[in-house]
């Protein structure tokens, strides 16, 4: 299967499932900065091949294509039901991921990506601003008690989360006064699958003049992501 991904965005949460299942994929990867949208090894235009224009978009190797993050993330956990990264269909501990997942994309993840934007009025940012305030604490008040959003297992909500986490310092939102967000932050970013998916975004991250993947929890990285948001690389929803 193929993976259709830009390095800092939404999609990473599906390559980092991928890498935690360890099933075979490919990485395509998208300039969504460039206008049209392309993709970097041929400068096909994108639209072309998904229609929304956005990633991810995940090609099975029937070559049908799926697209949402929430549902390719329970499609890639279905397709390997040996793995705890989602639990079986029909459980309620399935339904509960469910919900974290809903509760990710509506509330947190489209809540930030106006943030990226530079042509949202200020007006609207400080509101975006405060419900953002609204969900972390929401999250933080959950992980309190738990080491993952349901439960001690790392699910397909966790991959969601981590990524979304991972967004605040470019436009300089301290995720500190968080303290349950900053471990579960810090723990994950240790997993492996991370690990290994910084690895292989290295290169395309310079490549599209984009800043590394953010230490939230350090102040030199909000920093630096800050200071690279600006360049505009970045400021895209
Ligand atoms: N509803 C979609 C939204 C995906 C989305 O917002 N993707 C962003 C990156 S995080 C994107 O590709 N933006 C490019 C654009 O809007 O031009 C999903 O949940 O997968």
């Amino acid at each position: 299967m193929k993976l259709y991904a830009s390095p800092l965005a939404c999609s990473a949460a599906a390559h980092l499932v991928l890498l935690e299942l360890g099933v075979a994929h490919t990485i395509e990867l998208v300039d969504i900065y460039a206008q049209p949208h392309v993709l970097i090894e041929s400068g096909a235009v994108y639209r072309a091949l998904n229609r929304k224009n956005a990633v991810p978009a995940l090609e099975l190797d029937s070559g049908e294509l799926f697209t949402e993050v929430g549902v390719i993330l329970q499609l890639l956990g279905d397709r390997s039901p040996e793995s705890k990264l989602l639990p079986r269909l029909g459980t309620l501990e399935r339904y509960r991921v469910m919900e974290w997942l809903s509760y990710v994309g509506s509330e947190l993840h489209k809540t930030i990506g106006p943030l990226f934007n530079p042509a949202m009025p200020a007006p609207a940012k400080v509101l975006h601003r405060q419900k953002l305030a609204r969900t972390l604490n929401y999250i933080e008040q959950s992980l309190a008690t738990t080491t993952c959003l349901t439960g001690a297992d790392f699910t397909v909500a966790d991959a969601y989360l981590f990524v979304m986490l991972g967004w605040p310092p470019y436009f300089k939102v301290d995720l500190r006064p968080y303290p349950s967000l900053t471990s579960y932050h810090a723990r994950i970013s240790q997993r492996p699958s991370f690990l290994r998916m910084k690895q292989i975004i290295a290169p395309s991250l310079g490549r599209l003049n984009l800043p590394a993947f953010p230490d939230f929890d350090s102040e030199a990285g909000a920093e630096s992501a800050g200071g690279d948001a600006g360049s505009g690389r970045v400021d895209r929803e």
